[in-house]
């Protein structure tokens, strides 16, 4: 994987224009893995986002014994299925991925795998308590050597129990993590959010054959079923393509296409947003393949206002929040995020970090307690920005650079490679800029 310390990105004026194919689905590539790894026989999935965050999920499944082999975006998973895993000889590192240190900790729970669970100096300080506490009440066992709920942390695979659970908060990697626990459990285990987050797991659990019900804000799953290996496509990453289309939204004169976008309800808040804000987008040609929706997206330039952003909608766009908060920096008037307090345990403290960075701008922004707000426009001028070892700050200061006066200087800019390799090359593509 290419290394990117510090970049220094300028910008010569000038519209963005272009087709993009964005890399694969970060979250649906990391379960398409791990579902394959269950499921019994062989699994292609084409698509595949060969970014770290999925690399580190295929790398712990090989520990455990499943046989995954990688070209490109091109990867054939040969399983013995959950019950022939082994346990493994190391510990399994997560990485930088959330994703997968909470997806395995529900797996794991209920298969008869003994193993640790660790990840970067970034993940370790995330909260794993909103999962290992559920999957306890299910019976499932962890060994720490610390209190802080954090990783490391040693799950031993038991005989779970299933259980009616109402998630505090929501989250797509609580609620799969509950789901695939439930999968391995005894009964019927019924998952109710708060506000509905991204589906995936779902969606793909049926394509693998499972029964999953899904009634309102509340998912089920029959414990003791199996799965079928199959063919998984993975659709272009919204969140990857969220980065362009708020550049095409605020640079005059700009037209970016995205084809083959996932277009997930769960995943489209960005797009409710932008079109809220005055920004100029169509969709056409929707299709479906596989129970994931797609189509081709388009975003012109156009004034943008500013908006409120609160309630259901933020689990629908949680991950775009950076780089909307860029955006509204050139949207008339005062844009206020609510809601959103779950920014502050993701990679970094992305309340914090989105508003420093973007002041270092010169923008007008200032944090609350559970969002930001921002009030524009704002000229923004060049400045030297850190990613804070996250891909979605490495990203936003990187759009920055599009807007501001004078070059934006990126540190630890590598970490853009976690959810979006060959990122400057797509920007690079839509601009005359030099990186
Ligand atoms: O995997 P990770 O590191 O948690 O990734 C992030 C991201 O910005 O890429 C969050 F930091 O996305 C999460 C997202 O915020 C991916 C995800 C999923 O695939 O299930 C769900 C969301 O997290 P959560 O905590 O709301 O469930």
């Amino acid at each position: 994987m290419e290394k990117i310390d510090k970049i220094t990105a300028s910008f010569e004026g000038g519209a963005l224009n272009g087709t993009l194919h964005v890399p694969g689905d970060k979250s649906i590539s990391h379960r398409a893995v791990m579902l394959g790894a269950i499921a019994k026989g062989t699994t292609t999935i084409s698509g595949f986002l060969a970014g770290e965050d999925c690399l580190s999920t295929i790398r712990i499944f090989s520990q455990l014994g499943v046989n995954i082999e990688r070209s490109g975006t091109n990867v054939t998973i040969k399983s013995p299925g959950i019950t022939g895993w082994k346990n493994p000889d190391e510990a399994l590192d997560a990485g930088n991925s959330g994703t997968t240190a909470r997806l395995l900790l529900g797996i794991l729970a209920g298969s008869m795998v003994t193993a640790e669970i660790t990840g970067d100096r970034y993940l370790c300080k995330r909260p794993m308590r909103r999962v290992t506490t559920p999957l306890t009440e299910m019976n499932a066992k962890f060994e720490s050597d610390h209190v802080a709920g954090t990783l490391p942390l040693t799950v031993k695979g038991s005989h779970l129990k299933a259980m009616s659970y109402e998630m505090p908060i929501a989250s797509a990697q609580v609620k799969s993590a509950l789901l695939f626990a439930g999968f391995s459990a005894d009964g019927t285990t019924v998952v109710t959010e708060k506000a509905v987050s991204r589906d995936h797991t779902e969606r793909m659990l049926q394509q693998f054959g499972a029964n999953v019900q899904t009634e309102g804000t509340s998912v089920s799953i029959v414990g003791g079923q199996s799965l079928q290996a199959c063919n998984v496509k993975v659709p272009g990453d919204i969140s990857s393509a969220a980065f362009f289309m708020c550049a095409a939204a605020m640079i005059p004169g700009s037209t970016i296409t995205f084809k083959d976008l996932g277009l997930n309800p769960t995943r489209t808040g960005i797009v409710d947003v932008l079109k809220e804000m005055g920004a100029n987008v169509s969709i056409e040609q929707e299709f479906e393949v596989e129970g994931e929706p797609y189509g081709e997206l388009t975003v012109e330039s156009s004034n943008l206002r500013a908006v409120e952003i609160s309630g259901s909608l933020i689990p629908r766009l949680i991950d775009e929040l950076p780089v909307i908060a860029l955006l509204a920096t050139q949207a008339k008037g005062t844009t206020i995020i609510k809601d959103a307090e779950e920014l502050r345990v993701k990679e970094t403290d992305r309340i914090e970090a989105v508003c420093s960075e973007l002041q270092k701008l010169g923008a007008s922004i200032e944090p609350t307690p559970d969002g930001m707000r921002v009030t524009g426009p704002t000229k923004l001028k060049g400045a030297t920005l850190s990613s804070h070892g996250d891909h979605r700050l490495g990203m936003m200061a990187a759009i920055a650079s599009l807007v501001a006066e004078g070059p934006v200087q990126i540190e630890d800019a590598s970490s853009i490679n976690v959810s979006y390799p060959g990122f400057f090359e797509h920007l690079n593509s839509l601009t005359r800029s030099k990186h």
